[in-house]
């Protein structure tokens, strides 16, 4: 197949892949993350040959459109200090849209289905405040009817109730036992996807309880492996360097870590064979990433952004933000069970990697979701022992900052209540309202927000940051 008129061949499978593996995962919100983390441990593993994954994206069928196009094998970058190296990965046997219910149903049928993995982000989850199914939320809500009204009902657009509809087809089908492994970056994902799903199903039909009870395990994992988003410039790499036309290339980082906790009793690929970890509790590593690889990158794409920065390594070369952060790492480092010496070095070298443009807008997105996972339980642990705040109320400072002056460019899946929220905070010239301060603290945590002296904190983090950004801005 030839790419275009220079006749550059486009990435094969038969040219520089392996051939297709038989479907054994289905995976929900396939993107570049997990394109260069979950599919990287099952091309690694010894028995790769044997679990092919079918893909299925998040939202609009993008992603299904160019990986289908390419008999979904994709070139992965990996970029080192020293350069970068290729290779081909080939564990994605089929790529569909994630409203396409009929093929999701039809995948959970098959018996040799094993295992369902998901990175549908925080928002994905549809929880309200208190981590239970947001029924009110108008997609769930018109989702819940639809299945109830037709087990076959198609174009489902929430994950809870797309897994519904599939554990529905595969009692029907009586095709056996199945793991569900999230690969979300939130606390306790395997009881947090749990939730949401079986209070779906209460909703549809009880009685799939009984099911899911005997055939459904429910495991965990912490995911780890910065992964910007695809550039012009990299799909041209590849050309230059490879000599085919890859539409969808991944550039990622040398890093990678996977933790998993779970029975998979109808098997899984050998990943452990590949470098992931398997272990009877995820918790702490879960927390320290969370809260000092993800924790510092909010702060860092809040900050960095009102100080004039775009990427990660550009912010966290700056002093008066790296100071900030290894602030933040003090803090949360007290929570942590595991050694954080080493950590904090190498998060450094990671956030420094000159070959990865991190973009900060692409972490600043969703930090309504993604900040009370991140940020907030350490935040409330410090503040429960007198410990230092300063280093959560200014990452939730820069968060109101970066939601007022940047409301146009910002990609929030809760947008307008969070920017009406924040608006109000800097609503005059002079003053930073502390009620509306409040406000939007409550709207992360309201333990939190009961706190005067945590909201005076961040009150005064405004104005610090605010400062410190014009300051390096002007200079
Ligand atoms: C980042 C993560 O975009 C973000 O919010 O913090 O995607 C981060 O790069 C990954 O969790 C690294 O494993």
């Amino acid at each position: 197949m030839k790419a275009d008129s220079v006749s550059i061949p486009q990435i094969s499978r038969e040219q520089d892949g392996r051939p297709t593996a038989p479907e054994k995962i289905i995976h929900l919100g396939i993107g570049n993350f997990t394109r260069a983390h979950q599919a990287w441990y099952t091309e690694h593993a010894p028995d790769a040959a044997k679990w092919g994954i079918a893909g299925f994206t998040g939202r609009g069928p993008r992603m299904s459109d160019l990986l289908e196009a390419q008999e979904c094998v994709y070139t992965l970058i990996t970029s080192g200090r020293q350069g970068d190296q290729f290779e081909v990965i080939s564990s994605i046997s089929s790529m569909h849209s994630g409203s396409d219910t009929a093929a999701l149903r039809a995948r959970f049928t098959d018996p040799d289905i094993a295992i369902v993995t998901s990175t549908v982000t925080e928002a994905g989850y549809k929880r309200t405040h208190t981590g239970d199914l947001d029924i009110a939320d108008p997609d769930v809500a018109a989702d819940l009817r639809a299945l109830k009204a037709d087990p076959l009902a198609d174009g489902l657009k929430t994950v809870p109730v797309r897994m519904v509809a599939g554990f529905l087809a595969r009692r029907c089908a009586a095709a056996g036992p199945i793991t569900v492994l999230p690969c979300d970056n939130l606390a306790g994902n395997g009881a947090a996807f749990r939730k949401v799903v079986e209070q779906a199903i209460a909703e549809v039909d009880p009685s799939l309880l009984d099911w899911t009870r005997l055939n459904v395990s429910w495991a965990t994992s912490m995911v780890d492996r910065i992964t910007p988003a695809t550039t012009p410039g990299d799909i041209e790499q590849v050309e230059r360097v490879k000599g085919w036309h890859d539409a969808s290339p991944v550039r990622t980082e040398p890093f990678r870590e996977w933790v998993i906790a779970g029975d998979f009793p109808a098997g899984r690929p050998a990943w452990d064979e590949a470098g992931a970890v398997i272990t009877g509790d995820v918790t702490p590593y879960e927390e320290r990433k969370l809260w000092m690889l993800n924790g510092s990158h909010s702060t860092l794409a809040y900050c960095g952004s009102l100080f004039g920065y775009e990427t990660v390594a550009d912010a966290v070369a700056d002093p008066t933000l790296r100071r900030w952060v290894n602030e933040w790492w003090d803090l949360a480092g007290r929570y942590i069970s595991v050694p954080t010496d080493e950590y904090r070095k190498q998060l450094l070298e990671r956030f420094e990697n000159p070959n990865i443009r991190h973009l900060l807008m692409q972490i600043a997105s969703d930090g309504s979701e993604k900040l009370p996972v991140r940020i907030v339980p350490a935040a409330r642990k410090a503040l429960k022992d007198g410990a230092p705040i300063v280093p959560a109320a200014r990452a939730i400072a820069a968060w109101i900052l970066f939601l007022t002056r940047f409301s146009d460019r910002l990609a929030d899946v809760n947008k307008s209540k969070v920017v009406s929220l924040a608006k109000p905070c800097l609503a005059s010239e002079r003053s930073i309202d502390g009620e509306a301060v409040r406000h939007v603290i409550a709207y992360l945590d309201q333990g939190l927000a009961s706190s005067s002296l945590f909201v005076d904190e961040v009150v005064r983090q405004i104005d610090e940051v605010g400062k410190a950004a014009e300051a390096r801005r002007a200079s």
